[in-house]
């Protein structure tokens, strides 16, 4: 199975240099240096094993249309995992990133008993081991799948049931002993159904408290096998279920801080569930970067016609540099980088279209990155920012903080000075024309 992907003979040639095949980057150079780092460590890009390597192109209406010759291939799960692995790996050479992700089940699958599973986990770990020593491409996150299997259509650690709590962190363990073996930078939870369907039948309280209670014991067992990277939540508010209780960044941050778990988490942002949430990727960034939440990040995009997870590839620089913005002014990525959480459209069936969509999302993360570091340069925006909340530096802004101030107090004075504040414009509309400025002399 090495060398399924024919069509591509090797490296994908990066940006300044002749794609002999045709298929090459136009912006993504990993040496060049940009606001101070290499561009392959600011980005740090991982590919999902999951929608690249396990999803066939099916649907809720239709079998899958991917050509994919390691899924069914063979009637022994551990040679079709094997065959699987060969093509990932293959895949993420050739495309040239330096890192992947994987749930539990795309890697290995899943045996009879739950010791059948980890043995078989193991065997893939061992091997995805030795592939990574081989190519140099590393792990950024592990994660169990605890929301595909029927068991846990009521939820995995809020599921009524508790020994689905206890088969949830079975899986929960060994995916993270796995992480910890193979290198892996962070572990993420993402809480496929943990979240319900209808009151009626919902205790929310409790089953938040048995949520925490997860977390809780994941975290101790995180410490307690030496795994020093970062644990990261991802946020989702609705589908698969009705509402998920990680609805957005600040839901997280509310439930971390009430079951003191703050020290413990952080956040993996996706862009398309940040719309789904109603927000914007730039919001969610921003406020986990503004509240030390920011760990990592799914790159996609959703359809804005459609109100579910499309999981596109990204292609606007426009919706992700003002999130890169915020991203790069405050350091940049630490354990965190950008996964390609993206799935191809179900008529891209051509086994180069996967590398057409990740060279397409590469290019714009890249794109965006030369405008974060410009916009960062050129000073507009912080320039502006600073300059709005001056005044808070002034006597009064500085006397509002001081103990000794009371709400009386700032209106006696107010009343005895007789305040008449001016409103000032908030120049959106100039500071939308400045940004679009930096971003079309960007190259
Ligand atoms: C689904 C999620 C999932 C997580 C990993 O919407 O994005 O893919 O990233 O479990
Ligand atoms: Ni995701
Ligand atoms: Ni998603």
């Amino acid at each position: 199975m090495a060398d399924f992907f024919t069509d591509v003979p090797g490296r994908i040639a990066v940006a300044g240099t002749d794609p002999g095949d045709g298929l090459g980057f136009r912006v993504y150079d990993p040496d060049r240096i940009v606001a101070g780092r290499r561009m392959e460590d600011q980005l740090r890009i991982a590919v999902c094993y999951w929608h690249s390597f396990n999803w066939p192109g099916s649907d809720i209406f239709g079998d899958g249309t991917f050509d994919r010759p390691w899924l069914g291939a063979t009637d022994d799960p551990m040679a079709a995992a094997f065959a699987k692995q060969d093509a990932a790996f293959e895949f993420f050479q050739k495309l040239g990133t330096p890192f992947y992700c994987f749930h539990d089940v795309d890697m290995a699958p899943a045996g009879s008993t739950l010791e059948e599973s980890r043995a078989n986990l193991d065997v893939l770990v061992d091997r995805a081991q030795e592939k990574q020593e081989l190519t140099g491409v590393r792990l950024l996150w592990g994660t169990a799948n605890a929301f595909s299997h029927p068991r846990f259509a009521a939820g995995a650690a809020t599921n009524p049931n508790p020994e689905m709590f206890a088969y949830a962190a079975t899986q929960v363990r060994n995916a993270l002993r796995a992480t910890h073996r193979l290198g892996g930078e962070n572990y993420v939870l993402w809480g496929g159904r943990e979240g319900y369907e209808t009151l009626l039948n919902t205790d929310m309280r409790q089953e938040n408290d048995h949520l925490a209670r997860f977390l809780e014991l994941v975290a101790d067992y995180k410490r307690s096998i030496g795994f020093t990277g970062m644990l990261l939540l991802e946020p989702k508010p609705q589908e698969p279920t009705k509402h998920q209780y990680d609805y957005d960044s600040a839901t997280i941050h509310g439930f971390l801080d009430r079951y003191d778990l703050l020290d413990e988490y952080r956040v993996n942002i996706e862009v398309n569930h940040a719309t789904l949430a109603g927000h914007s990727f730039h919001h969610e960034v921003a406020y986990a970067l503004g509240n030390g939440l920011f760990g990592s990040i799914d790159a996609n995009r959703g359809d804005p016609q459609n109100g579910w997870d499309t999981d596109q590839f990204p292609n606007s620089v426009e919706e992700l540099s003002l999130g890169m913005y915020e991203i790069i002014r405050s350091g940049g990525f630490t354990t965190g980088g950008f996964n390609f959480d993206t799935k191809l459209r179900r008529q891209s069936m051509d086994r180069t279209d996967l590398f057409h969509g990740h060279i397409g999302g590469i290019d714009t993360l890249a794109q965006s990155l030369l405008v974060a570091e410009a916009l960062i340069d050129d000073g507009v925006l912080d320039a502006g920012r600073t300059a709005r909340y001056a005044d808070w530096n002034g006597t009064l802004g500085r006397k509002i903080f001081e103990e000794t101030t009371t709400l009386d107090s700032i209106a006696d004075e107010a009343t005895s000075t007789n305040l008449d504040p001016h409103p000032v414009s908030g120049r959106q509309e100039y500071l939308e024309n400045e940004v679009n400025r930096v971003i079309w002399s960007t190259t």
